[in-house]
């Protein structure tokens, strides 16, 4: 179902029209009520006149997360902030967070596009939405909130937590679509079974599930325990927060991403050089129509590309691929790069695994080592060592053969690995301590 059938379905010649005329606007009032962008673009040696077609956006600077902390924490805001009436903030990982504001017309924004993404995902106003993402500074809840009640579904806001509790509610209410981290889904369900509960006849039948990177293994993982279709939401707090794009249930594969309020580019992370669609790199966000907190080239350490081919859903927006990973949380091992995503898909295609792994980076004398723990079910478990063993041999076997890294592999018992309500924490690095 298509939510705002004018602007999602625009010809891709009109769009690019919108966005130009849109991208101007945005390009002149940053520059006469953002100090950073003044001085950025003076530095860089162009004036808002000089961005005539979409092309020029390639001649304006980026914007990073450093910038952003540079000027915490209302620096970057375009509106005195008697116009704000909403502050959010995403908590990094290292130092401070960084803080995003919305007025009155961004909050509407974000409610009309996160609404987008629920009519994506085939839900109505008949829905009930048990909403699981954290209420609070995270953008997740009240993103996804005011987007559920703008579609007119019934939102159940439960946030993360009290994982008991929302398995009763979710038997009790009878929710149709949930709302939460694909790690916590998962979580979910085995909580489920162990009260012993059968998770597969809950009304569920949809889950809107991102704020991390998972893979299509782990998609069917959490169809098959839940019996629901599983779709991908991505978002980042600085760009708007949940609803930057969306996959549709008629596609499901790659998320569009809502083209009349964002212009997104993929560029080589080393060189800063735009790379032509299809190809791999780091995603850049210029938001065109908001007014608290606009981003312009904003870069987001997501890994992706941009697929332009058209969609069956009848939407003209580009879809961006699944993140497989973020380019600093990439890591590093003797030379060798590789995100937790890759390992997580080796991990998933061995019988007997569970879905939930730990990376753990250490560094002995000059060279860093990689064990990864993983729980296996129940039954291997119990076999004999000599078994196990030979399994965490084959498993690493693997791991060297598809990406190249040496790990030392874990089998550990079912769940003895630490549980996650919100974001899953996949990687202990111990080097830096
Ligand atoms: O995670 C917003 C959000 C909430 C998105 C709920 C989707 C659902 P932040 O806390 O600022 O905002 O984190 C943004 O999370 O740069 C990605 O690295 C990662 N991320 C978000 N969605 C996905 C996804 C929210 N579907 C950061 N797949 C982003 C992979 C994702 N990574």
């Amino acid at each position: 179902m298509i939510f705002n059938e004018e602007f999602e379905t625009l010809p891709r010649e009109a769009l690019e029209a919108l966005q130009l005329k849109r991208l101007k606007q945005v390009v002149q009032r940053v520059y006469h009520t953002v100090g950073f962008y003044r001085k950025a673009f003076d530095d860089a040696g162009v004036k808002p006149e000089d961005i005539k077609t979409l092309d020029d956006l390639k001649r304006l600077p980026f914007t990073t997360k450093q910038d952003l902390r540079d000027n915490y924490p209302f620096g970057m805001f375009s509106v005195p902030m008697s116009n704000v009436v909403r502050i959010h903030a995403s908590s990094g990982t290292t130092g401070r967070p960084t803080v995003v504001g919305y007025t009155k017309r961004d909050i509407d924004m974000w409610a009309e596009l996160m609404a987008r993404c629920f009519a994506a995902a085939g839900l109505t106003k008949n829905d009930i939405i048990h909403n699981a993402y954290g209420y609070g500074l995270f953008t997740g809840g009240l993103g996804a909130h005011y987007g559920a009640e703008r579609l007119g579904a019934s939102v159940i806001p439960m946030s993360g937590g009290n994982t008991k509790k929302q398995i009763m509610i979710l038997q009790d209410f009878g929710p149709t679509a949930i709302c939460c981290t694909p790690s916590y889904a998962l979580y979910l369900a085995e909580v489920g079974e162990e009260m012993g509960m059968d998770m597969r006849s809950l009304r569920l039948r949809v889950g809107v599930l991102g704020a991390e990177p998972w893979s299509e293994k782990m998609r069917q993982e959490i169809e098959n325990k839940l019996d629901i279709m599983a779709l991908n939401i991505y978002g980042l707090s600085e760009v708007l927060g949940p609803g930057v794009s969306m996959e549709c249930a008629e596609g499901r594969n790659g998320l569009h991403v809502f083209e009349d309020h964002f212009i997104v580019e993929v560029i080589n992370p080393q060189t800063g050089e735009v790379l032509p669609y299809g190809e791999e790199g780091e995603l850049v966000f210029t938001t065109l129509t908001k007014e608290a907190f606009p981003l312009i080239r904003y870069r987001t350490r997501d890994i992706s590309r941009l697929m332009p081919e058209t969609c069956k859903c009848g939407r003209t927006f580009v879809r961006m691929d699944r993140v497989s990973g973020r380019s600093d949380d990439m890591l590093i091992i003797r030379g060798v790069n590789v995100f937790p995503s890759q390992i997580e898909s080796v991990l998933m295609d061995v019988e007997g695994l569970e879905p939930h792994y730990q990376l753990i980076v250490a560094r002995e004398g000059a060279l860093d080592t990689l064990e990864v723990q993983v729980e296996v079910s129940e039954k291997i478990f119990s076999d004999e060592v000599r078994k196990l063993q030979d399994m965490e041999k084959r498993i690493a076997k693997d791991i060297k053969d598809y990406l190249g890294v040496t790990a030392k592999v874990k089998l550990v018992e079912p769940k003895t690995l630490k549980r996650f309500e919100g974001k899953a924490q996949r990687v202990i690095d111990k080097r830096n301590i």
